[in-house]
């Protein structure tokens, strides 16, 4: 049985919106039809597919509403896209608004559509601590039909900040092997200017203050004492002004390289030695599954779900937030020992495969839609 499902998510840059855009391209390829409903074009959504369609949010910039009224708008479109295209599932990534909107969707149009909430972490390790947000998000949970999150951390977390009287499903992220896999880049390096002897460390982020660049570069301060080697950033975001300061602060103008936005970063994860992961706020580290993927071992937090990803010990390591001296020492045993650095390349590559493999993960969420469908 093919099914018809409505996706929402932000459609900008950010690990909750590759993954919505990710699930949707692979049910698009395994049969189901696929609406993605959002302001604007998913940006991974590049490619033609005949089981993909697009709706896009329009919203009223009448002079009297003094804040175009962006949640109204998108429940309109779903309730339409709901109705027109007979949606089984309504899958919205975030509890607020999407969950929100989606229940008042499928009020107004009447169906029995089912609503699956995926959350995502920033709807509730951040927005969860605002007071004039936190019944909202727990509603948006409460009503769904099944609530799933991308790590366990993350379930603990919404029950200790939300309390809601949902059952929570883990789910975990995914990545594209196909997409993402160790390629030879040694052209790459010669691109950039990086002497081939040189280790390579990258950060990928939104560099967002959570995301603690500033810990990143000054790790990378220590490492550069000891080792060759080049720092990539790739990303944007408020903080690069900072970090752009602290970098000449710390005399690494030509040690470290702003990329900024990158597609492809499959090629630079794989003319990289190292992923730093150094957040005090992640609900699951996209970018550490995608690196290890590509045969990159990871140093990350001890924070949120990035201990569910990066195995202590073997496919990197995992440090305490803000303890700049120990994942540096940490970075140079990778980086110095070869057989080490082998060994955890080599597992990172194992672990995506066997514990965050596409076809693994968009079956789980394949069998919930059906789940949902016969008990209905
Ligand atoms: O990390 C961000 O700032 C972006 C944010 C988002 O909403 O896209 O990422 C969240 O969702 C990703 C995909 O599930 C996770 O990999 C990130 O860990 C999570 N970010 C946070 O929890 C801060």
């Amino acid at each position: 049985m093919k099914l018809k499902i409505g996706i929402t998510c932000y459609p900008t840059v950010g690990g909750s919106g590759v993954v919505a855009t990710e699930l949707g391209k692979m049910l698009a390829e395994k049969g189901h039809k696929i609406h993605f409903i959002s302001s604007s074009l998913p940006f991974r959504l590049k490619e033609r597919n005949c089981n993909i369609y697009y709706h896009q949010v329009e919203v009223s910039q009448y002079s009297v509403f003094q804040y175009p009224p962006y949640d109204i708008a998108l429940a309109n479109k779903m309730a339409e896209v709901i109705n027109r295209e007979e949606l089984d599932i309504l899958h919205v990534h975030y509890a607020v608004p999407h969950a929100v909107c989606a229940i008042l969707a499928k009020q107004i149009s009447g169906r029995n559509v089912k609503i699956v909430t995926t959350l995502h972490g920033t709807d509730i390790t951040v927005l969860g601590e605002d007071p004039s947000l936190t019944d909202a998000i727990r509603f948006g949970i409460e009503k769904s039909d099944t609530v799933t999150a991308v790590s366990k951390s993350l379930i603990s977390q919404t029950y200790d900040l939300i309390k809601p009287d949902k059952p929570i499903e883990a789910i975990y992220n995914f990545i594209d092997e196909r997409v993402y896999q160790k390629i030879d880049s040694t052209y790459l390096k010669a691109e950039y200017g990086i002497p081939q002897e040189e280790k390579v460390i990258i950060h990928v982020s939104n560099f967002r203050a959570v995301k603690r660049v500033t810990d990143i570069i000054k790790t990378f301060a220590k490492i550069a004492e000891s080792i060759p080697a080049k720092l990539l950033l790739v990303g944007d975001g408020p903080e690069v002004t900072i970090i752009c300061d602290l970098v000449s602060e710390l005399n690494l103008r030509g040690k470290v390289l702003f990329l900024g936005k990158q597609s492809n970063v499959e090629e630079l994860y794989s003319m990289s030695d190292l992923m730093l992961l150094l957040s005090q706020k992640e609900s699951f580290g996209l970018v550490a599954l995608e690196a290890m993927a590509c045969g990159v071992p990871c140093i990350g937090t001890n924070i949120g779900g990035i201990p569910e990803v990066i195995i202590d010990g073997e496919t990197g390591f995992i440090c305490e937030l803000g303890d700049i001296n120990t994942i540096a020492d940490k970075a140079i045993y990778i980086l110095m020992n070869d057989n080490i650095h082998k060994c955890f390349s080599d597992r990172s590559i194992e672990v995506a495969n066997e514990k965050f493999r596409a076809d693994l993960i968009v079956k789980q969420y394949e069998d919930l839609y059906f789940n949902l469908i016969r008990r209905s």
